[in-house]
């Protein structure tokens, strides 16, 4: 979880919203130029090709050597430009066909073509035997997966319905997104464990949807929210209420936060963050505002109605003291008037009572108060009114800590020596039981460093200890429930593998597997830096914290918080395709994101919902009901969709599909370790992966926007997995720009 409201973005979006509806002239077109494919490879022989054109101006095709001829040369809006390659008869060759229009920049196509001496790099027949061997994952979105009853929100029987999408992507497990009740689209404020959200449908539907997912080896795992429940979730509702309920354990709730902080044993070893701790008001005070025969009247307690009606000055009246813990007066109300509730009349913090949001009230409803809240409104229509606060008694105001924002309250699980038997840990533990028994497999677990202590400050230690109970007892349910193995945990802690404020190492003391964020930030750098080598070392560093943990590494692109992989790319569809054949050649656990196999771009410049673009299917209504309308549009178009892509040779998808294919198909892709190999060429990543037989493979990626040429003393005859294009030659192996090849060894 990763939640900053930003103020300042939706200031900023507002800016150029502004911008761009007064700037500029309204006949301004915005000239377009793109060209598919950008690189294009042959053979020897004499052979052409088709490139795709998309524009709204004329353009130019210029070849950059005479051995390339185009036809046509030139054209204007959408085309196709037939490249053709002479026979050669030298060695192997590249040039550029460039494609201009004026005021637009140029785009290329990089066009190679082989010597008559070289093989090109073709995979052997697939040696596919129809077994998912790899436990490759998929994350999504349940709110904007697929929506089953066009209401425009996804749904279980949505992802029931895509059962074989997931067999053709060959993951054998699926993260979803939290799948309670909450008052977020997100869903990571959860106001209850122990029911599914009815947006998604019914427990049944959830039931029925982990059952089709088990008939095709897939497991299912719950996205568990540990540090923090929803405000309006029951159990806070009624801590902040009562101070005697016995949900007010189950927080850290406090009147004065910075003297008791250090009374919270499960904050030992953390700072006092005073942004971290949200104003309320205990006891649920209310006010009730009804018609009334009697007279107007005030009275003399401490408590004071701060009224004003529409053009009239502001004034204080006294609440009568009812003797039954109730206040009253009565007060003729004609048109608007506007109120708060004072306890001693003055100006200090802490005496204010309004409303906690939208304030206006309903004649009859009685309106819960919070503390320093907003201006109460109400609507007279010239009768009397008689206006009563009760549920004063215990009135004040308090602190609870809500480390992410004032909507998501800590979640207190005492001290932590005997955690597993506070009532809290007992209660959440419970709900956790209840999926783990209906057939759930595993849990991803949000923001775990966060949860002894909070954004600004935490204790490494003390969430070992919490993680390692929560797992020992979700664990021994999972195998209570007939599971011969171990239950699939995987935490989320948001930082370098080895940065000392939250080591991975101590994490995998606790949990099954941790989500490798170095994996992913350092890949885009290679690929936006053309440099393979040192990913590779760093590869080889990370893995080794898992190896010697005994843990697994959760691999991933990006995900729901982060920008999307094709906006890091900048949409370059090369390396979208190279990082998806990284990600399912590295050692580890992959997990795919929603919409990454599509191509998905997104920055969460605007709000996290940008990177949360609904699937598209065929083009047509996707589940954007939940997002308002903070999507990415133009991902709507028929080529972003699994329709077009599945019938595409060239696409995104595909790729995902041919190298998720091999991870499934060779036990040491699947399963196997690696050893990093080093090339003399910086931009080459490659590594063995070998199975507990010793069955070897050989993976290796060329990174750069430039074809590269390695010595290689394996046997290159068997390649099981090819991006791009790339050529073997007496012990050379030469890949194109971003091609990436898999050999068997054996
Ligand atoms: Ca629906
Ligand atoms: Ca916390």
């Amino acid at each position: 979880m990763k939640t900053i409201r930003s103020i300042f973005s939706v200031l900023l979006t507002a800016a150029v919203m502004t911008l761009s509806a007064c700037g500029g002239g309204s006949n301004d077109v915005k000239l377009t130029l793109s060209v598919q494919p950008t690189t294009m490879s042959f053979e020897a022989a004499a052979a052409s090709s088709t490139a795709t054109i998309t524009s709204n101006t004329s353009w130019t095709a210029t070849p950059g050597a005479d051995w390339i001829s185009v036809s046509p040369s030139s054209g204007s809006g959408n085309g196709e430009v037939k490249i053709s390659v002479n026979a050669n008869t030298g060695n192997m060759r590249s040039a550029i066909v460039t494609i201009a229009a004026k005021g637009v920049t140029s785009k290329q196509v990089s066009v190679t073509q082989m010597s008559a001496g070289e093989a090109s790099l073709v995979p052997i027949s697939s040696e596919a035997d129809g077994k998912k061997r790899s436990s490759t994952t998929y994350q999504l979105l349940v709110y904007s997966f697929c929506d089953s009853n066009g209401d425009g929100i996804g749904d279980f029987a949505g992802i029931t319905s895509k059962m074989d999408y997931f067999d053709a992507l060959g993951v054998t497990g699926l993260w979803l997104s939290p799948i309670h009740p909450s008052s977020s689209y997100h869903a990571y404020d959860v106001t209850d464990y122990y029911s599914v959200n009815p947006l998604y449908g019914t427990e049944a539907d959830f039931k029925a949807m982990i059952d089709a997912a088990h008939a095709h080896g897939i497991e299912i795992y719950l996205d568990y929210v540990l540090n923090h429940s929803g405000k309006d979730n029951l159990w806070f509702k009624q801590a902040l209420a009562d101070a005697s309920s016995p949900y007010r354990d189950y927080y850290f709730i406090s009147s004065k936060p910075s003297s008791d902080y250090s009374k919270f044993p499960m904050l030992t070893g953390t700072k006092y963050n005073a942004g971290e701790w949200k104003q309320a008001t205990s006891a649920s005070a209310t006010l009730t505002i009804k018609k009334t025969d009697e007279a107007e009247s005030t009275g003399n307690s401490n408590w004071n109605l701060w009224f004003w009606q529409e053009g009239k000055e502001g004034k204080a009246l006294k609440f009568k003291d009812n003797g039954d813990g109730t206040y009253s007066l009565v007060k003729k109300i004609s048109g608007n008037c506007g109120m708060l509730v004072r306890k001693y009349l003055n100006w200090d913090a802490g005496s204010k009572y309004g409303a906690a949001g939208n304030g206006t009230i309903k004649e009859g409803e009685a309106l819960t108060l919070a503390a320093d809240g907003y201006n109460i409104n109400f609507t007279g229509n010239g009768s009397n009114y008689r206006i009563e606060l009760a549920n004063v008694s215990g009135a004040e105001t308090i602190y609870y800590m809500g480390c992410f924002s004032d909507w998501m309250p800590d979640l207190n699980y005492g001290d932590l020596s005997t955690c597993e038997t506070y009532p809290s840990f007992i209660d959440i533990a419970a709900s956790a039981d209840k999926w783990i028994n209906m057939g759930v497999d595993g849990l991803r677990l949000d923001a775990v460093k966060h949860i002894c202590g909070g954004i600004s400050s935490w204790n490494n230690a003390s969430n070992k200890t919490f993680l390692k109970k929560w797992y020992d007892h979700c664990n021994a349910t999972y195998k209570a429930a007939g599971h011969s193995g171990d239950m699939f945990m995987v935490g989320e802690v948001f930082n370098e593998y080895n940065d000392s404020g939250a080591p991975y190492k101590t994490y995998l003391e606790a949990l099954p597997s941790v989500f490798d964020f170095s994996f992913w930030w350092r890949l885009s750098e290679a690929l936006n830096k053309y440099n393979g080598s040192s990913f590779v070392s760093n590869l080889a560093a990370q893995e080794k914290v898992y190896d010697e943990a005994g843990g697994i590494a959760s691999l991933k692109l990006s995900n729901h918080d982060e920008d999307r992989t094709g906006e890091v790319l900048d949409k370059s569809a090369a390396k979208e395709k190279q990082a998806a054949a990284i990600l399912l050649t590295a050692p580890g656990k992959p997990f795919i994101y929603q919409g990454e196999e599509l191509g998905y771009y997104g920055s969460k410049g605007g709000g996290d919902e940008y990177v949360r673009t609904p699937m598209n299917w065929n083009g047509g209504a996707w589940a954007d009901g939940q997002l308002s309308g903070k999507i990415v549009s133009e991902l709507k178009g028929k080529a972003y969709s699994v329709d077009a892509q599945d019938s595409d040779a060239n696409s995104i998808l595909k790729v995902y599909k041919d190298f998720s294919g091999v991870r499934n198909t060779y036990p040491a892709m699947a399963e196997g370790s690696m050893t990093a190999c080093s090339f003399a060429e910086s931009a080459i990543a490659a590594w063995y992966m070998s199975d507990s037989a010793g069955n070897r493979m050989l993976v290796v990626h060329n990174v750069s926007n430039a074809t590269k040429t390695i010595k290689v003393s394996d046997d290159m005859s068997k390649p099981v997995a090819v991006l791009g294009s790339g050529t073997v030659s007496s012990g050379n192996l030469t890949l194109f720009a971003n091609s990436s090849v898999v050999f068997k060894l054996y």
